[in-house]
């Protein structure tokens, strides 16, 4: 194959998007009946009936007593630290979006990064006890690319320990691990719905537990602390969710089945074509569980591939195959924890491989037979015409 670095058109006039949000004509179609309701009401904003149902749906999707639907992930997270007057030091892996560790040094919480699994991507839960101190209040493990963490492993060592468990969900909405849904495990998980995810309002978050006084905490938490009218009980701010989000949330729920399957192909389409590439290998999900198969993640080892990951990444883009290096180069690489630990890195080895490796595909096609042989033609491609390329990129 022609490729366009060589001097060829694009494989795609279209840009194609890692993240690229899936909305069906049907969701479109109820979401602005449903904001016909609103206009109606003219409500938009402040715990309307939308933003009440949908947390209603989505406690019972992921069989939990309480779903707090708030502005984003981030502030979600923020909350749940707050509610719990977390103070000190939170264990978490530095192999993950980075708003997982501002949430926590933005409330004056050392993150300490912890390693990954090899195989998993997640939490090292060997390295965890390690890392233990007297200031440690808590362990945040991250379910990442549609995969659940080692929870009973998690949650043997954090009762050990006395320290609060959170799950940052953002990737893990209906996802699975054995035969429960993600959202009551540890003390809380955070999910986003954000435009790239699996299941989006635009902008948008829920925590999910089985706590009620946290719940509660919350809810105040997300409208500035008010307990009723004029009286502020608590140091709050404002993460509520809007009516308009919450109107897509609702749209897009009888549609999930349908979105799982497309994903589900797209990543089996992958799977089939990907398979007899020298030095490129496909992250494994659903292996504990039943994955929402959001992200297509492979791994590239540049010495069996010949060419390394970034100039795949850069010939892929030239083909309009927007792919993303998730989640290159790990937090304690960024500001301002480079700064703040600029030794990190000597306890991250796997980490540190893995975010030179990493490179996430494209996914969400209506039709993948349309997409995927062709982007697996530019990989097989690239590998094929190693030198070649090598001379055009150096
Ligand atoms: N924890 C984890 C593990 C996370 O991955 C995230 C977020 C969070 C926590 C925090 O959740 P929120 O606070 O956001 O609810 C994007 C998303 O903004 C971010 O939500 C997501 N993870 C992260 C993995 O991806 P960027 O900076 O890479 O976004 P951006 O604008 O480059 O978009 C990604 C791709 O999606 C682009 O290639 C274009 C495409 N796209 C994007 C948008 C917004 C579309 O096609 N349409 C769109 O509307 O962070």
């Amino acid at each position: 194959m022609e490729l366009a670095i060589m001097g060829s058109r694009p494989a795609f006039k279209e840009p194609l998007y890692v993240g690229q949000p899936i909305v069906e004509k049907k969701v479109r179609d109820r979401y602005f009946s449903n904001m016909a309701g609103v206009f109606k009401r003219n409500y938009f904003t402040n715990n309307g009936i939308m933003v009440q149902k949908l947390e209603m749906e989505v406690a019972k999707i992921h069989r939990v007593k309480h779903c707090v639907a708030v502005c984003n992930a981030t502030i979600g997270q923020m909350f749940v630290l707050k509610a719990f007057e977390i103070k000190g030091e939170i264990i978490l892996p530095s192999f993950t979006f980075v708003s997982t560790a501002h949430a926590c040094l933005w409330q004056n919480i050392k993150p300490v990064f912890c390693d990954i699994d090899k195989r998993s991507l997640m939490i090292d839960l060997g390295k965890v006890e390690s890392l233990i101190t007297k200031k440690t209040c808590a362990v945040i493990g991250v379910h990442l690319f549609g995969n659940v963490c080692d929870v009973k492993g998690l949650e043997k060592i954090c009762n050990k320990h006395k320290l609060k468990l959170i799950f940052d969900a953002a990737h893990a909405f209906g996802c699975y691990l054995n035969n429960m849904p993600i959202g009551g495990f540890g003390n809380a998980e955070i999910l986003s719905f954000h435009a790239t995810k699996f299941f989006n309002t635009f902008e948008g978050g829920a925590i999910l537990t089985n706590d009620s006084e946290l719940s509660n905490r919350i809810k105040f938490l997300r409208n500035f602390g008010f307990r009723g009218y004029d009286d502020v009980g608590y140091l709050g701010i404002n993460g509520k969710m809007s009516e308009s989000s919450a109107a897509m949330g609702l749209a897009s729920l009888p549609s999930l089945r349908t979105r799982l399957e497309r994903l589900e192909n797209n990543y089996y389409s992958y799977r089939k074509y990907l398979n007899h590439i020298p030095g490129i290998e496909l992250l494994s999900v659903g292996v504990s569980g039943r994955s929402n198969y959001q992200y297509v993640v492979v791994f590239v080892d540049k010495e069996k591939f010949r060419v390394s990951r970034d100039t795949l990444l850069h010939v892929l883009v030239k083909e309009n195959v927007f792919a993303r290096r998730y989640f290159y180069p790990g937090c304690h690489r960024m500001g301002p924890y480079n700064i703040l630990y600029p030794n990190a890195y000597k306890n991250l080895p796997i980490t540190e491989d893995t975010a030179e490796r990493i490179l996430c595909l494209p996914t969400g096609f209506k039709n993948p037979q349309k997409y995927v042989p062709t982007i697996v033609n530019i990989i097989k491609s690239v590998h094929e015409n190693a030198d070649r390329i090598l001379k055009l990129t150096s």
